[in-house]
């Protein structure tokens, strides 16, 4: 009886160490938890994979250091892991340790926001928003809504708070913003800074703003944390936040559909951060000899707001409150 436990101890000891043997482990290098987009993309991409039969999550969080994700993606390598995701948190900078991991040859999949030596290095796939896009979006949102507010006769006074100074998110939505004020020549830039996408720099931002600049009309917050955080210093003033100073984010988490249904954010533009499903789709596709269609850019449509068919470039705004329910995260 003694012999056929100790037997049975050995197989499962041998069968567990051929499965780990086996598995295929994927790392990834996260940005942060600056925002509950960053949390709803965390959760995708780290529960898809633990569900994954077979496959082992190294989970890396930068805490918004790009020396803590150059030592993470570096940790990776000499780990010998098999698949290494990446959102870098700025642009720039990243040329040499991708490098490293070509030379390696661990498959690279890009992750949300998007390297500029993207170009000069090799990766299996890409998936991220189209961030000037999204950017034109919320200025054309805004715009489309003082026309029919019957206030495009006005000089209209917008502030831009800006995301994490250099980020791919807030380049290329600064980037969308500016192109598309071009339209509405009524509105004018009286502000722009950065907020770093948090919701207690959000706050502080507008609580300067509140004191240094003479009149605020229009807030474009590059995320829905900093429209939330500048939506309690808004008040704080003794502002109404959504009449006073009318207010677009970005993202569309569920924070942003209870604000608008409560009257305080005007509209937030989708960027959906569900990028689970993807990053499965890709690694069992390689993983079965198959080929990839290396880049996907999120084909984006949702832009949620206050009262509905408002125009904006490529779809029409969606009430808020109509949907509300459907948002998980
Ligand atoms: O909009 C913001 C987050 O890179 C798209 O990063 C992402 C942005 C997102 O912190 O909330």
């Amino acid at each position: 009886m003694k012999k056929l436990l100790t037997l049975v101890l050995a197989l499962c000891l041998v069968l567990s160490l051929a499965a780990s043997a086996s598995a295929v482990t994927i790392a990834f290098s996260q940005i942060g938890q600056e925002s509950d987009w960053r949390t709803a993309n965390t959760d995708s991409v780290n529960s898809a994979i633990e569900g994954h039969e077979g496959w082992e999550l190294v989970y890396s969080d930068g805490q918004q250091k790009q020396e803590n994700q150059i030592q993470a993606l570096r940790n990776f390598i000499t780990q010998g892991v098999d698949y290494i995701l990446f959102t870098g948190v700025v642009t720039t900078g990243w040329d040499e340790v991708l490098a490293e991991v070509n030379e390696n040859e661990i498959p690279l999949i890009l992750l949300d926001r998007i390297p500029d030596c993207a170009d000069k290095i090799d990766y299996v796939a890409a998936f991220g928003g189209d961030f000037p896009l999204e950017g034109r979006r919320q200025v054309q949102w805004a715009g489309e809504y003082l026309k029919s507010l019957g206030r495009d006769g006005e000089d209209v006074a917008v502030a831009i708070m800006e995301g994490t100074t250099g980020a791919d998110a807030q380049v290329g939505r600064t980037e969308g913003n500016l192109a598309a004020l071009a339209d509405y020549p009524f509105m004018k830039v009286v502000a722009q800074q950065t907020g770093n996408f948090t919701r207690a720099e959000g706050q502080a931002l507008m609580e300067s703003w509140l004191k240094s600049v003479d009149k605020i009309d229009v807030l474009i917050a590059q995320n829905d944390d900093m429209a939330l955080g500048a939506i309690d210093a808004i008040k704080a003033a003794g502002l109404v936040p959504g009449k006073d100073i009318i207010i677009v984010g970005c993202d569309s988490v569920k924070a942003a559909f209870e604000s608008i249904v409560a009257g305080e954010m005007n509209a937030t533009i989708e960027c959906t951060p569900l990028y689970g499903p993807f990053v499965v789709d890709c690694i069992e596709k390689l993983e079965a000899g198959e080929t990839f269609d290396k880049t996907i850019i999120h084909p984006e449509e949702g832009v949620y707001d206050c009262v509905g068919g408002i125009e904006v470039e490529g779809t029409t705004s969606v009430l808020a409150s109509d949907v509300i329910d459907q948002r998980q995260y």
